[in-house]
């Protein structure tokens, strides 16, 4: 009898944490992001002539991504090399097509070309614990 409550309570457990995970999953689409400037043509030009190449190294550690926020100009081709170093996490960026998982110990790198100017936020998209919700940074193009 107590084994058998045990196996619902787990179970019950489990449902909760999928429910997490899909809406994690099927949420991330509505993030508001403070779009100042939208509505650019793109006419397939992949970057503005004066765009330049910045360079950033960025920790995924418990729920935070240090630096938490990154300014670039518009039209620079942005290379983001990022480490986790505690558990398994990911970095989205949707309004520029970044979406990628972030194995512990290995050092990724995301390019993009920052087209739009904006604040924008970039997110954990690999469930990581308690914290995922929060992890967050801020993508500001100038
Ligand atoms: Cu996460």
């Amino acid at each position: 009898m107590k084994k058998e409550s045990k196996n619902m309570f787990l179970i019950g457990v489990g449902l909760i944490a999928l429910v997490v995970v899909l809406i994690v999953i099927f949420g991330s689409g509505g993030n508001t992001s403070v779009n100042s400037n939208s509505g650019n043509s793109a006419n397939g030009v992949l970057a503005n002539s004066d765009g330049k190449v910045k360079e950033f190294n960025l920790v995924a550690n418990e729920f935070k991504f240090i630096p938490g926020t990154i300014t670039v100009n518009e039209g620079d081709k942005v290379i983001l090399h990022i480490e986790s170093l505690d558990v398994e996490h990911g970095i989205a960026i949707p309004q520029f097509g970044v979406s990628q998982t972030l194995p512990v110990g290995e050092n990724v790198t995301v390019e993009f070309v920052a087209d739009k100017v904006g604040t924008y936020s970039f997110h954990c998209n690999v469930y990581c614990g308690s914290g995922h919700r929060e992890m967050e940074g801020t993508l500001i193009v100038n």
